[in-house]
């Protein structure tokens, strides 16, 4: 857990982990990384003992890959567009058409969600992996936004199932 003011996330001290000043930063004996996608096939690769993905090379890895670019890529992107324009903003100075137009390429990704979890509890192969993770990460943040609606039910009910994972609530009542 950091500091997240603007103030600490700019200081030398912060930057120099992290150069961009974004959260969050990972560290492992001599390793200092950013990047969560990152950081998770490098947790994968090196504690994982072959948990939490398909066997690589096969279509389930291929869409296991696809689905953890697109939590982080494709999903979280208008999210995050919203926050820091509500932040840089002067005050007044939000543009309303940014604000919408980010939430409907949000509710895009809540389509693309609702149909692979159609008959399924998670992303890739009904199986828990580190695709449901980066999704997770992002459904549970898209509810601060007001684009998880009754129009899409299973993103809701799959980030709830998310959320009482052992692993979730380590993370949420971690610090
Ligand atoms: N692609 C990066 C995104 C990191 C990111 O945007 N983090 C947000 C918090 S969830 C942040 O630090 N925002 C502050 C900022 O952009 O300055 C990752 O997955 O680690």
């Amino acid at each position: 857990m950091i500091d997240f003011s603007a103030e600490f996330r700019s200081s030398p001290e912060w930057r120099a982990l992290s150069p961009t000043g974004k959260v969050p930063v990972m560290t492992d004996g001599d390793l200092t990384m950013y990047e969560s996608g990152a950081m998770i096939d490098y947790i994968v690769e090196r504690y994982g003992g072959g948990d939490l993905v398909p066997e690589p090379g096969t279509p389930d890895s291929a869409l296991c890959r696809q689905w953890c670019w697109f939590g982080e890529a494709t999903f979280a992107r208008p999210l995050g567009e919203i926050v820091n324009h509500r932040r840089v903003a002067p005050e007044g100075g939000t543009v309303d058409f940014v604000v919408e137009d980010c939430k409907a390429r949000a509710r895009l990704c809540l389509d693309a969600l609702e149909g692979a979890l159609d008959g399924a509890d998670y992303l890739v192969a009904n199986t828990f992996g580190v695709a449901d993770i980066m999704n997770g990460y992002t459904l549970h943040l898209a509810g601060n936004f007001g684009v998880l609606t009754d129009d899409h039910p299973n993103p809701p009910a799959y980030v709830a199932r998310l959320r009482e994972r052992p692993g979730f609530q380590v993370a949420v009542n971690a610090g």
